[in-house]
Formats: structure tokens, C-alpha cells, sequence
């Protein structure tokens, strides 16, 4: 049995470079998810879910859990001096740490600390999603919006954690996707699923087929398609969407499927956001043998970020069924491109 501690030094080894500071960054992710996953299995006993009454930047309303964890994992990075900043979905702009060795360090973190939070009232899974990146100014002086305004592509470290049945902590260095699970009565993660691999193709598919009529063209023709009866590609495929990005994308990742969360006529940005959301999972399903596109062929990863908070249309997922849908979008939505 191997500790997620343990790996992250294994790996540390493995590259001459590497001077542990990226594992210390890690290892505060990890000490603040076993705090966030310990208050999260009482929900409901004590008074932490529900509403604040206040809307994020994004005019989504804050659950008490959302700044809960947002505190916890601020708090976590900051004491281990090893980042010099961080930009969170919950807060509007990113939060300089400027204490000396806070300021002198090389890593920026992005994070959604409680994706899917509204979950938690009705005991469904909900995650948390982070992604590190070194920084461009200078050590010694502020970090700035631009150390966070860097494509996906420059991700040093990416990961999810899924408070579900068991709580498990995925992440990449840009070697494999690796998996560690949680033991509850030790509070330690082991790993359970070292290197991941998604299947090629796969039939279950994630969206949300409410929001059809406002769907582009192309994203109503794939799923025609999915719902087609067709025994040799396996169709009809299954709907499953939980609503909880981490908890879809964590199943699609071991059972092979798409997970879609396109533009629609009222966000015509689609929901999901560039930095803290879609980069690090682009990084984890890619690793995985995987893709993620805005729909146009436009690797997720190679966008270049212009805002925080920036929105993107994101299909994930399979391969094969990534470049199924974006034949169809290519076909009838060329127009949105
Ligand atoms: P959140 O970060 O405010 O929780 O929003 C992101 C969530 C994703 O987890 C999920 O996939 C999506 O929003 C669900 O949105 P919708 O309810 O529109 O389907
Ligand atoms: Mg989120």
C-alpha cells in the first residue's frame, strides 16, 4: 500500500529537477481536503449547508460550504509558504500572499475549492478542482493577473478531489492521471488507481438536456445520435448527468463516456470556467488518453486566458466521441465558431 505522501516523494525523486516544493504544495492540498471531507460527512448535523445569501462575482449564489472550503484551503497554501498566490471561483480577484516566503516562492494556484456545492444540501457528491502553475513575474515582489492568465498548457500540476461514496484525490504532474482513495478510519489516501486510462469510446453521455432548446445545432444532432438504436456502435448510449462537474467527469474517466457543457442561447460562453475548471480537467483527461475542445477543434488547453473568471463551452471526454460531436458541430453549428 502506497500513501499519497509517499508517491508525491517517489515522484519528487524521479526528476533531478525538482526541489519539493511542488510536493509541499500538494501536500497542503491534501491536509485541506481531509479538513473540507471531515465537515462535509456532517453536513446536515451542523449548520453549514445552505445558502449565505450573497452571489460570487459570477451572480451565483455562495453556499456556507463553498467559503468553508475556500478558507480551509487559502489557509492550508498560505501556511506552507510554497505559493505566492491564489484565484478562487468564490472570490473576484486573486488573493496576493505576501508574507516573505510566501512572496519569494514560484507557484501560483487556481482552484473551485467546492464545485457542485448546491449538492451537499441533498447528499450527492460534490469536488474540489485545483491547478498550479509556475509563475512569469519575478520572485521577491507581488504575483500579478498575468501569473494567472496562463493556458492550460503550462499546468506544472492539476487535480481533483471527489467527496463521494469514498473520497478520492486524482492528479497529474504531466505523467498519467493517478488515483489515491481515501481510508476513512486512518485519514490517509492510498493510491488505488495508478494510471488511468479512459476508454477510447465509450456510451454514456453527461448533459444537461434541459437547457435542449437553447443547445447549438450540432450538440442537439450528437445526442439524436447518442439516442439512435444501433447494436454495433453500442447505441442507444446511457444519460447520466449528476451536475456536479467532478463527480461526471470522475465516472466518465473509469467508465468511458463525453461530458458536455456547451454554449446555449442564454450563455452563449457556456457555463464552466477556463482556469479553475475546464484547464485542470483538460489536463487529467488528456493525461488519461482522453480530450477536451470547445467543440471547434480548439484544444482547451491552448487558450489563452483574458479574464479570472472566464466562461468556456467544454466537451470532454472519449476520444472517439469527442470527435464525433465536433464533426456535427463542425456540420451545423460552423456558424458559432
Ligand atoms: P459551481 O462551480 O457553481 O458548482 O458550478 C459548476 C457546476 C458543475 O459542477 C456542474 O457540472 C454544472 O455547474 C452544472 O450546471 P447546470 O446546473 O447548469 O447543469
Ligand atoms: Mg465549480
Amino acid at each position: 500500500m502506497i500513501t499519497l505522501g509517499e508517491y508525491i516523494i517517489k515522484k519528487q525523486h524521479e526528476s533531478p529537477e525538482a526541489t519539493g516544493e511542488l510536493s509541499s504544495i500538494l501536500g497542503a492540498i491534501r491536509l485541506a481536503t481531509k479538513v473540507v471531507n471531515r465537515d462535509i460527512n456532517k453536513a446536515g448535523l451542523v449548520d453549514i449547508i445552505g445558502a449565505t445569501g450573497v452571489e460570487n462575482v459570477q451572480g451565483e449564489v455562495q453556499q456556507k460550504m463553498d467559503l468553508y472550503a475556500n478558507d480551509v484551503f487559502k489557509a492550508a497554501l498560505e501556511a506552507r509558504g510554497e505559493v505566492c498566490g491564489v484565484a478562487t471561483e468564490e472570490e473576484d480577484e486573486f488573493v496576493s500572499f505576501d508574507d516573505q516566503r510566501c512572496i519569494n516562492s514560484k507557484y501560483v494556484v487556481l482552484m473551485d475549492p467546492l464545485d457542485g456545492s448546491s449538492n451537499i444540501d441533498v447528499n450527492v457528491s460534490v469536488g474540489t478542482i485545483f491547478s498550479i502553475y509556475r509563475r512569469i513575474s519575478e520572485p521577491g515582489q507581488p504575483v500579478t493577473l498575468e501569473d494567472f492568465l496562463q493556458p492550460g498548457t503550462e499546468q506544472v500540476a492539476a487535480g481533483y478531489v471527489i467527496y463521494g461514496s469514498s473520497t478520492m484525490l486524482v492528479y497529474t504532474t504531466g505523467y498519467g492521471t493517478h488515483g489515491f482513495t481515501c481510508d476513512p478510519s486512518l485519514g490517509t489516501f492510498y493510491l488505488s488507481h495508478e494510471n488511468m486510462k479512459i476508454p477510447d469510446a465509450g456510451s454514456i453521455y453527461s448533459i444537461n438536456e434541459g437547457n435542449y432548446l437553447k443547445f447549438p445545432q450540432g450538440v442537439k444532432k450528437y445526442l439524436k445520435y447518442c439516442q439512435e438504436i444501433d447494436g454495433p456502435t453500442n447505441r442507444p448510449y446511457t444519460s447520466r448527468y449528476i451536475g456536479s462537474l467532478v463527480s461526471d467527469f470522475h465516472r466518465n474517466l473509469l467508465k468511458g463516456g463525453i461530458y458536455i457543457y456547451p454554449s446555449t442561447a442564454s450563455a452563449p460562453k457556456g457555463k464552466l470556467r477556463l482556469l479553475y475548471e475546464c484547464n485542470p480537467m483538460a489536463f487529467l483527461i488528456e493525461q488519461a488518453g482522453g480530450r477536451a475542445t470547445d467543440g471547434f477543434n480548439r484544444r482547451i488547453m491552448e487558450l489563452k486566458p483574458t479574464e479570472l473568471h472566464q466562461r468556456v463551452p467544454f466537451f470532454c471526454g472519449s476520444s472517439k466521441m469527442v470527435d464525433k460531436v465536433e464533426t456535427m458541430m463542425e456540420e451545423y453549428s460552423s456558424e458559432e465558431k
